[in-house]
């Protein structure tokens, strides 16, 4: 008979992130090794690109998508600046059964491992500290959710859930209440799934990308910390802060890691797992705000925004085509007159033409 999917999905919780002694030291040797080439690298640096001259597709990687225009970034920003209505708390649940279920608006949750960042991330997309973000791992322990773009009348328009971290400091509980979730809820639209790629794919990482591979669950990845790719080592964040500027060869680093990551989020379909990630794969810095003439807030976070509009069907870019019924079509004998099908196509066709947009 077929194993129960959340028997065996509470593993990634609790006990799932322990390695051993011999396995962190390598993975420590293999970042100090990549930490000094960059380093040296960096040296010889062709440039430094300064913020404002940043493309969405230096940031992150849009294989299967069309990058975000300026106006779509803009627009995003718009649409989560914080008001009076907006951002509220809606509700913590530590079951899945507790969660109000009678709700209509389309939902986003954001997992990853313990620390990499959940929670920080959507303060930044909310532009509020709204969510408990702390250096221990294990902070958020039960499923929290948020609401954005409300009224007066209190409606929210997309909800944002921030989930308890598996791996370090979790529980197996936790684990179970998630899986049910994601596998139940009817509001959920998509699943972001944070990765530091400072410290890879862990087996926990690869694990949860297979569940959702393996039921169908619409998933998309975020690097996380990406100030973190995008800065020496010795410099931290304050370099690239202070001097609104990141070098040429850390951006062609960061693509490279996207290039690498690919396969492992999209894996052969002969393989006969489901449907990998969402091929667009974003990065983002959630602790400092930087000066970039669009996105004014946080390095990536217009693009998750934008990103976050499109699952939950708010980007608007895309006119309902709707085919005409055969008796509706227009003769030959008769002009065509300017269809919205038509409009439509020449509306993408136009969008397509200005992809060349600067975050
Ligand atoms: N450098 C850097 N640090 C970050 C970034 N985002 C979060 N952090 C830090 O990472 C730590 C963990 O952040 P959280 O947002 O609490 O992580 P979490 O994934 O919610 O953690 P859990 O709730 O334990 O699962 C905090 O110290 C944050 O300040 C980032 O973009 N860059
Ligand atoms: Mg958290």
């Amino acid at each position: 008979m077929r194993k129960p999917p959340l028997l065996s999905a509470h593993r990634l919780y609790g006990t799932g992130s322990r390695i051993s002694q011999q396995q962190h030291q390598q993975q420590k040797r293999c970042l100090q090794s990549t930490t000094t080439k960059s380093q040296t690298s960096d040296r010889k640096a062709p440039g430094r690109i300064i913020f404002d001259d940043l493309k969405p597709t230096d940031l992150a990687a849009y294989w299967d998508t069309e990058p975000p225009l300026q106006s779509d970034l803009q627009a995003a920003q718009r649409f989560f600046a914080p008001s009076r209505h907006s951002p509220v708390k809606l509700f913590s649940a530590a079951q899945f059964r507790t969660i109000p279920g009678d709700s209509k608006e389309p939902e986003v949750a954001f997992l990853g491992r313990s620390n990499v960042g959940k929670s920080s991330l959507i303060n930044a997309i909310l532009g509020e500290d709204i969510c408990y973000a702390s250096g221990t791992p294990g902070r958020t322990k039960i499923m929290n959710a948020f609401g954005i773009g409300g009224t007066k009348g209190g409606e929210s328009k997309i909800v944002l859930l921030d989930m308890p971290g598996y791996g370090k400091a979790s529980q197996s509980a936790q684990g179970v209440e998630i899986m049910k979730y994601l596998q139940k809820r009817k509001q959920l639209r998509r699943t972001y799934v944070l990765i530091d790629l400072l410290h890879g794919f862990k087996d926990t990482d690869n694990q949860i990308l297979s569940l959702l591979r393996k039921y169908g669950i619409s998933h998309q990845i975020i690097i996380s910390k990406v100030d973190r790719i995008l800065s020496s080592k010795s410099k931290k964040l304050t370099d690239f802060h202070v001097q609104r500027a990141v070098s040429g060869v850390r951006l062609e680093r960061l693509q490279k890691l996207l290039e690498d990551v690919r396969s492992t989020v999209q894996p052969d379909p002969s393989m006969g797992e489901g449907p990998g990630a969402l091929g667009e794969i974003l990065s983002c810095c959630a602790t400092r705000k930087v000066n970039a003439a669009v996105d004014k807030s946080y390095l990536g976070i217009n693009a998750v925004r934008w990103s976050i509009m499109k699952a939950t069907g708010f980007d608007g870019t895309i006119q309902p085509v709707g085919l005409k019924a055969p008796e509706s079509l227009p003769s030959d004998s008769e002009p065509e007159p300017e269809s919205k099908h038509r409009t439509g196509r020449l509306r993408l066709k136009g969008l397509r033409a200005r992809r060349e947009s600067k975050i």
